[in-house]
């Protein structure tokens, strides 16, 4: 497979300043006929040949400057057509069937709807055209279809004309003037219902704002809406962005890759992040729906406004797109619970990806397949690095920095680089040695110790960033460290320092402390590194107690568990031991239970244990079944040893009603959390405060906590639970969704069997991404099932992996990462992992998406 590298970049031979697409749609036939206005570049390399990217399409006509031409060739895919002058009119004809498009990247068919996708090379499936981010051109779109079944026809920018056609056809006449890149281009057809309201920009435009449904659920949209709303006031008053269409509209779409996609003027979402009422969707539901409103709004601004000059800068608008919907998020909510929670993501899902074969910088230098690269790292690492920066330059001189980058780089086509030397010059810092984060992958890990003696602290940092395929030597980063230094009689400290570390080793130097203090260190996590720092338990039952920095108190909490159980599945833990250690996360944890000035949303972020990926992360060579069973062990003996503190708990949150408010979320949060900890020290109460809060529940967030304890747990209660919840919400698919996936993620021995059951039952289908990951991608996260000893686990993923991968490759290839670990797990197991690898890897035909991630993690 061809391998596409960054320092390949050449900008385009010519330009397309405009674009006039004519659609005649229909289900399983729809005809495009694209015309193109094309001037040569004087910038580029001055070809007489225009290349056109294609992909599974081929020319009905050809036609330049209205003749008919026939000295055009297809290079591969593409379409290269031999052009004498400076400008021309390129027409050429194609056709698609919408209906047959399995990989849901073009157009394609859902429910009797079309849409499109188009990031990042889909628009090549629609016509021919320089399918690459930096050809920007205008839009006119012109459709027609059936009335009937396509009342409602829409794409980019605004409506100019409609009107009726022959046959019960009816027409519309789009027009974007903002010039986009063929990414961003979106239509969609269907019979939908909107949500309207409207929204009044700082300058006084008015905005009409729809939210377009699937009949039936625009009573679910309202949260969408008040997000959208709250999400364009932000990007105001936090950076300065307005809206610059008079119309924005959201359509929400059952099958769909990603999450959400940002089309100018017309976004194109996943229905999981738009449709949410009380009864149907859980309280994590709600919050995700509000930050990939806000992310795609934001993309307006950080994505279309400014875009990529080519796909290795996906950074500088994902990662700056996740730093502003989590600044989003943060401000409209909890703060500290919002970083807490980003910083799991970001160590469950980033830590593990810089650590295994697929590592890449977040401006990777080559790709294979380009979807491969929507990852962790590219999004929420990149948004760690820039948050870097904010945090170096303090808030109002990083603003400096955003604005200058969007005032020299509106309507441009940039680079990362064009990005940090936008803040490096608003906000008047020097990132020379910064821009290191950029071209090297892999996690720093940083090595704390503090020593004491007469009045003097002194701090040792030593920095280490691994190796990783194609980058075995590494140079130091700049590492920003927020620290505070407490005083362990008064609880007190003199203030936040913050000192970069950017040597492989520096000293820092506290001068007026008689007494050793105790350390807070990556305050807030300020760089997203690893620290190893070896420290006495109570110090750890110090900090998660006195800190005022809540994240540091959270990552107290969990060093504390960490520490305990790596020592503990390690081996080295003798009986005597073990008592103490816990009896000190105990203490912590009553602590934690009883302390009056914390909201119950951050008491549950403190009483979280840390994820069994995180664990495994710790160990060269991790040995899954051991760490789950000791977190486990854990869990049960909080749950027997504390189970009169969470009964109480369980009935004091379950005593408050539903709201949205944060006191009610966090009653929800800890209601569930409670019965958790029950379920594993003391089963029997559980399991009755589990079916009392299932029937009793009024809310998602209730129902579904409650069936995800029952659904680990023997007896009837388990399959009488299932078989309401199934059938209370059948026609839902979002919630069947929910339905299989507490079933494949939960605790119960047989998971594997339900998990292949659950694959043949009439509700499962290959063709809807969201119903696969919810069956297999909680089955890939279920530590203890995955990693079964007989392998079983693996052998379903690999399968799923080869049956999925001619249907629907991009999503496939989200599944071979989980497989692409071996190296880092136990070798009996490891063998077995690399075994189904290598079974993918002997089908005949692969999609270029799996091939890239099965060569690289076997290689
Ligand atoms: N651009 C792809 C979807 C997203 O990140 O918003
Ligand atoms: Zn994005």
């Amino acid at each position: 497979p061809q391998v596409i590298r960054r320092e390949d970049y050449q900008p385009p031979a010519w330009l397309v300043p405009e674009i006039l697409l004519d659609f005649r749609l229909g289900l399983e036939s729809t005809n495009v006929t694209a015309r193109l206005s094309v001037r040569r570049n004087p910038d580029g390399n001055g070809s007489a040949t225009l290349r056109l990217n294609g992909d599974q399409i081929s020319p009905l006509a050809v036609r330049v400057d209205g003749a008919a031409v026939n000295d055009w060739r297809l290079d591969g895919p593409d379409l290269l057509l031999p052009l004498s002058g400076e400008s021309h009119q390129v027409e050429i004809e194609t056709h698609v069937n919408p209906a047959s498009n399995s990989q849901l990247m073009g157009l394609y068919a859902s429910h009797g709807m079309l849409c499109t996708q188009c990031e990042a090379e889909g628009f090549r499936r629609i016509t021919f055209f320089p399918d690459r981010p930096d050809v920007l051109s205008t839009y006119r779109v012109r459709m027609s279809g059936d009335k009937t079944a396509f009342p409602v026809l829409l794409s980019n920018g605004n409506c100019e004309s409609q009107g009726e056609g022959e046959g019960g056809t009816h027409w519309a006449e789009w027009h974007d003037p903002w010039p986009k890149p063929s990414y961003l281009f979106a239509l969609v057809a269907g019979d939908l219902i909107a949500n309207h309201d409207t929204f009044t920009t700082r300058s006084g435009r008015t905005v009409d704002l729809n939210i377009w449904v699937r009949k039936g659920d625009e009573e679910r949209t309202q949260h969408a809406m008040e997000s959208l709303k709250a999400s364009m006031k932000w990007d105001e008053e936090a950076f300065g962005r307005e809206y610059d269409l008079d119309l924005f509209n959201i359509v929400a779409v059952s099958d769909f890759n990603m999450g959400a996609m940002e089309n100018k003027g017309l976004n194109v979402f996943n229905t999981r992040y738009v449709l949410a009422d009380p009864e149907t969707a859980t309280d994590a539901d709600y919050d995700a729906i509000e930050g990939v409103i806000g992310h795609e709004y934001f993309h307006n601004w950080s994505g279309n406004r400014v875009t990529c000059r080519d796909w290795f800068q996906l950074s500088l608008k994902e990662g700056f797109t996740v730093l502003r919907d989590q600044m989003f998020s943060a401000d409209m909510g909890s703060s500290a619970v919002k970083r807490i929670e980003d910083v799991r993501i970001l160590r469950s899902a980033q830590y593990p990806e810089d650590s295994g074969p697929l590592a890449h910088s977040i401006r990777p230098d080559s790709y294979q397949e380009i979807s491969n690269f929507y990852t962790a790292t590219i999004y929420n690492k990149g948004a760690e690095v820039i948050r870097m920066m904010r945090t170096m330059a303090g808030p109002e001189r990083f603003r400096a920095g955003t604005d200058l980058y969007f005032e020299r780089h509106d309507g441009e086509a940039a680079t990362c680089e064009d990005f940090v030397k936008a803040i490096e010059d608003g906000a008047e810092l020097d990132l020379g040695q910064f821009r290191l984060w950029y071209s090297q992958a892999g996690t720093p890990q940083v090595a704390v110790d503090l020593e004491h003696s007469g009045d003097r602290v002194v701090l040792k940092l030593a920095q280490v960033v691994p190796p990783t395929p194609g980058q075995p030597e590494k140079q130091p980063v700049p590492v920003p460290l927020k620290l505070a230094l407490f005083d362990r009689e008064t609880g007190q400290h003199r203030g936040e320092e913050l000192v970069i570390l950017d040597k492989p080793e520096q000293t820092f130097t506290f001068e007026g402390y008689p007494r050793a203090p105790v350390l807070s260190i990556n305050r807030g996590f300020s760089a997203p590194v690893a620290i190893a720092f070896e420290r006495p338990a109570q110090d750890l039952v110090f900090l998660a107690a006195h800190d005022d920095d809540p994240f540091a108190r959270y990552e107290a909490m969990q060093s504390l568990v960490v520490q305990h159980l790596i020592a503990a599945v390690g081996g080295s833990l003798g009986e005597g031991a073990r008592a103490v250690e816990r009896d000190a996360i105990g203490q912590a944890f009553k602590a934690i239970l009883a302390d009056d000035s914390l909201d119950d949303l951050m008491r549950g972020e403190l009483l979280i244990l840390p994820a069994e990926g995180y664990l495994a992360e710790q160990f060269l060579v991790a040995d899954p079944t051991a760490i789950h069973a000791e977190r486990e062990a854990l869990k049960a003996w909080l749950g027997s040893k504390l189970k009169d503190s969470f009964a109480e708990l369980h009935d004091r949150v379950s005593a408050v009603s539903y709201s949205r408010d944060a006191a009610a979320r966090g009653a929800r949060k800890l209601k569930t959390q409670a019965l958790v900890y029950l379920a594993a020290g003391a089963p029997a109460d559980a399991k009755r405060r589990a079916i009392e809060q299932y029937r009793q529940a009024d809310n998602m967030t209730d129902r579904q906590g409650a069936l995800m304890v029952l659904a680990g747990l023997e007896g009837p209660e388990r399959r009488e639970a299932l078989a309401d919840y199934h059938g209370r919400y059948s026609g839902n698919a979002l919630v069947i969704d929910k339905w299989f996936s507490l079933q494949a993620g939960s605790l119960h021995p047989d998971v594997l069997t339900h998990v292949q059951a659950l694959a043949e039952h009439p509700d499962f289908t290959m063709a809807n991404p969201n119903r696969v990951r919810a069956l297999y991608m909680a089955l890939a996260m279920n530590a203890k099932a995955f990693h079964a000893p007989s392998g079983e686990g693996y052998r379903m993923i690999g399968e799923l992996i080869r049956q999925l991968d001619p249907i629907n490759p991009q999503t496939a290839a989200r599944f071979v990462p989980s497989l692409g670990r071996w190296r880092r797990i136990e070798p009996r197991r490891a063998a077995m992992m690399r075994g189904e690898l290598e079974r993918i890897a002997a089908e005949p035909s692969l999609s270029r998406d799996v091939l890239e991630q099965v060569t690289k993690s076997l290689g």
